[in-house]
């Protein structure tokens, strides 16, 4: 017998019932013989696919937020990963946005950096914000992590993180940035932002210096 595709092998029945049977998990025959019944295996490693950036999952937890003494010492983080495969384990084993109490945020900052206006890395910056009607934010959410996680933005290192908020009317998908007033990189996130969710509404970007002052600070860029 001629060597083949060792994957097409790896499928394919051979006269001899216990060469499958002798297979382990993530072996694969990596040649074979009629004849001979030689089995040769090769393990292959397990190879994470590492991100650019740790990230961290922070959570605020709606019934805890309502007893706070003060904004903030109810968030906590709950998770930091840096390869694609952390991702998705924790990603497939938690609520998405439409399974969340009301009130709850949940964030997804680069490591390091709070979801806080008092963070140092944040304090000069803005956020761009997606309004969604209730329980439509799942798929925006997922779309916004992978965007974000798969470093897919021109001026990603402008990027805090992201935040979902769920609100008994509504759900909110914010992207947080570092130079509120660098007007270049804010406008091509907020339009890149757009073009991966595919959303075709106007969006806005507050300054948390506005945010501050004011609980109903006004857009200073609109895309
Ligand atoms: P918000 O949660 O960003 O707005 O801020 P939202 O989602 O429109 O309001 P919500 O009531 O639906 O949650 C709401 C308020 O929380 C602000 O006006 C602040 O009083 C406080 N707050 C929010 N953030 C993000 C911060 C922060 O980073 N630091 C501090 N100190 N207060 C904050």
């Amino acid at each position: 017998m001629d060597v083949e595709d060792p994957q097409k092998l790896a499928t394919e029945k051979t006269p001899n019932p216990n060469t499958e049977d002798d297979l382990e998990e993530g072996e694969i025959v990596a040649g074979g013989d009629d004849d001979s019944s030689l089995k040769k295996s090769v393990s292959l490693p397990y190879q994470p696919h590492p991100l650019e950036h740790q990230w961290t999952f922070w959570f605020d937890n709606p019934s805890a937020k309502s007893k706070q003494a003060s904004w903030g010492s109810s968030l906590r983080s709950i998770f930091t990963f840096s390869t694609i495969e952390e991702f998705w384990s924790v990603y497939n084993n938690i609520h998405h946005p439409s399974k969340l109490a009301v009130g709850a945020d949940f964030h997804c900052f680069k490591d390091k950096i709070e979801p806080k206006w008092e963070d140092p890395i944040c304090a000069n910056g803005g956020k761009w914000s997606v309004t969604l009607s209730k329980g439509k934010s799942d798929t925006f959410w997922l779309n916004t992590l992978l965007a974000l996680i798969g470093e897919q933005f021109d001026h990603g290192d402008e990027i805090c993180g992201a935040v979902v908020s769920v609100r008994a009317r509504q759900e909110k998908i914010a992207i947080w940035t570092k130079n509120a007033s660098n007007e270049t990189a804010q406008v091509s996130i907020g339009k890149q932002w757009k073009e991966f969710l595919d959303y075709n509404e106007t969006i806005g970007f507050i300054f948390h210096d506005d945010a501050k002052k004011d609980r109903n600070a006004k857009n200073r860029y609109s895309v």
